[in-house]
């Protein structure tokens, strides 16, 4: 995203064309209310919402959802920050963590999927799993994110936007779209997207694919897998709840999830809205857009269990 040298936030916030008499309190919420029409008239979509966590209105364990359908989360040792937009939630250790038990976020026979989210990272200190499903201390989930860092006393870890298929008779892999580098740098709040449309897996960075992997054709449109009681789990690794070294360090914030894979244009409106939705800078930056890795690899050659970034 671009880079600004300093923010103010005390200043208004965009206000884009509203009506007149109309208060827009920010760019999401009319009169402190955020609408899905509201999101609508300005291209952000809206069809096959599950979730959205802006976090903005949030002050105690009880994360609000506003996607209508996700239902709420529950923040343990809740910290909420600054954002570009509002709030973000700022995790930390293995004890910041949010869940979400919604039964419609089960994503199991989901045939696409999509999550957008934003991140500023404080640190690489962990491997930092920003978010994923799963059973608490087991396995079971559908899909994964992971930003990479350190891990397990090893110099470095896997980012990772991974995804469990099933095909009709048990869980034939994960499609794992990942690489070495990093898709965000400390300090910069960067957009996040992992997509997976049936036949691939794409991980973007700031709308630039960051890793990706190309399902094997026999496998084109293979639903997710995801055992029953699964939980969705923002901040860490659910399966290893008390691992010191998983959590992300660092604030998340804008968290999305569309049970479709959404266009590259529709990805682009969520970046693009969002990205105004950055006051002005006080002392300007230009605008900074790194490049982007693409890495591809055929699910068809992944062996279940091979890669540490599983869901
Ligand atoms: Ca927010």
């Amino acid at each position: 995203m671009k880079k600004f040298a300093a923010m103010t936030w005390a200043i208004p916030a965009l206000c884009l064309s509203g009506q007149a008499g109309e208060l827009i309190t920010d760019d999401l919420t009319v009169n402190g209310t955020l609408t899905l029409e509201r999101l609508a008239e300005y291209n952000v979509p809206t069809n096959g919402l599950r979730l959205y966590f802006t976090f903005d209105d949030d002050t105690g364990s009880t994360v609000t959802d506003s996607s209508e359908t996700g239902g709420d989360g529950t923040f343990t040792g809740y910290n909420y920050q600054d954002s570009f937009k509002g709030n973000a939630a700022k995790c930390s250790s293995s004890g910041t963590y949010v869940l979400t038990t919604a039964g419609d976020l089960n994503m199991n026979g989901w045939t696409q999927l999509t999550i957008s989210c934003w991140v500023r990272v404080d640190a690489w200190t962990t491997y930092g799993r920003m978010l994923g499903r799963g059973i608490l201390n087991s396995g079971g989930g559908s899909c994964g994110m992971t930003l990479g860092g350190v891990y397990g006393g090893s110099p470095y870890y896997n980012s990772s936007f991974s995804v469990a298929l099933w095909d009709g008779v048990s869980r034939v892999g994960v499609g794992a779209a990942n690489t070495s580098s990093h898709p965000a740098s400390i300090g910069e709040w960067t957009h996040l997207a992992g997509v997976y449309d049936g036949t691939s897996v794409v991980y973007y960075s700031d709308m630039q694919i960051h890793a990706s992997t190309q399902v094997d054709p026999s496998l084109h449109n293979c639903p997710l897998d995801e055992t029953a009681n699964s939980i969705f789990c923002i901040g860490k690794c659910i399966v290893h709840p008390t691992w010191g070294d998983t959590h992300l360090n660092g604030r998340l914030d804008e968290l999305m999830i569309f049970d479709r894979a959404l266009s590259i244009e529709e990805l682009q409106n969520i970046y693009d809205y969002q990205n105004t939705a950055i006051p002005a800078a006080t002392t300007g930056g230009e605008a900074d857009f790194k490049e982007g890795i693409r890495y591809v690899k055929p699910l068809g050659d992944i062996p279940m269990g091979l890669y540490g970034n599983q869901p």
